[in-house]
């Protein structure tokens, strides 16, 4: 049996986050098409007739010396630390550019193999090509695999070589779990990604979600689920954004925010939802480690 924890890192916006979900098969890391959007260690377990593999997602390396961001980077170079390997994810579509060369030369440092994941194979591109070879030969030893995170084309190449790499163990996790996140956090994650979808330019960096409680209650037959949570954003402006003409942005949120959640809990939802400033909150160190992790 393979039982193998694999780090998979890249820059923002690369589809680490879409190739987990599609790979395991669950809604396990929220996306967007807007960058930085993960900002956790999120664990996606994928469990099949040759054993274990536990997927990390990681938020994008990005170059930059903000406080938020260092510690967005820490979260990467922890992570590939206590990684069995290492799955690069490489936009096909986009020119290498610096992050790609500080991301490589942290890889090729590694002790642990690396397996480099062209992605978005599904668009064309004339970037594919020289990426390749960067890869090449900035990573000699990686081997290269093209995939589609969105259409799941190339993922068999890909699990036979993280699986031909992984070491031999005992599965760390029963064989239906496909994450280890609480529901608290799940929650959260559901409403941020729904926030990032109905908003643009700044606010997504500027807001995180803060659950204020979650309980569950059984009433008459049915089995409900109350979750209290805020929108937390740096600026008045940004506040009034969120909330829309009228309230009608912060309710659009709401609604797709309940769905989605219904799906995952089984539980009928009712989410109450709603918008408060904290300015600077980016540079709140105790906060950040509440929130990075
Ligand atoms: N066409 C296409 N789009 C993709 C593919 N993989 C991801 N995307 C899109 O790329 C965008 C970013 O995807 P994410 O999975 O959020 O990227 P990420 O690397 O997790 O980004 P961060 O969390 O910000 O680091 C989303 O709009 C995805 O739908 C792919 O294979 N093909
Ligand atoms: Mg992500």
């Amino acid at each position: 049996m393979k039982s193998a924890s694999v780090a998979v890192v890249g820059r923002p916006g690369a589809g680490k986050s879409t190739l987990i979900n599609r790979i395991t098969g669950h809604k396990v890391s929220i996306t967007a098409p807007v960058p930085q959007t993960t900002r956790n260690r999120i664990r996606g377990i994928l469990t099949e007739e040759r054993g274990q593999i536990i997927f990390i997602d990681t938020p994008g390396y990005h170059l930059s010396d903000r406080k938020f961001n260092l510690r967005l980077r820490d979260l990467v170079t922890g992570t590939l630390k206590e990684a069995d390997l290492a799955v690069y994810v490489m936009d096909s579509t986009r020119p290498v550019g610096e992050e790609e060369e500080a991301m490589a030369e942290k890889l090729l440092h590694l002790p642990c193999p690396v397996v480099a994941a062209l992605n978005k194979s599904d668009l064309a591109s004339e970037t594919r090509k020289p990426n390749r070879l960067f890869i090449g030969r900035k990573l000699p030893a990686a081997e290269i695999v093209e995939v589609s995170a969105l259409t799941g084309t190339g993922f068999s190449p890909l699990l036979d070589r993280i699986f031909a790499l992984a070491p031999e163990g005992d599965p760390l996790y029963p064989p239906d779990y496909y994450t280890d996140q609480d529901p608290e956090f799940r929650a959260a994650e559901i409403i941020r990604e729904k926030a990032i979808a109905a908003t643009r330019e700044e606010v997504p960096h500027a807001l995180y979600v803060e659950i204020a409680d979650m309980e569950a209650a059984e009433e008459k037959d049915k089995s409900r689920l109350w979750i209290r949570a805020f929108l937390v954003v740096e600026r008045e402006s940004q506040q009034g954004i969120l909330v829309g003409k009228g309230g009608e942005r912060i309710r659009d949120i709401r609604t797709e925010a309940q769905k989605e959640l219904g799906r995952i809990f089984p539980y009928r939802i009712h989410l109450d939802l709603r918008v408060k400033t904290r300015p600077r909150w980016r540079r709140d160190e105790a906060l950040l480690r509440g929130l990075i992790r």
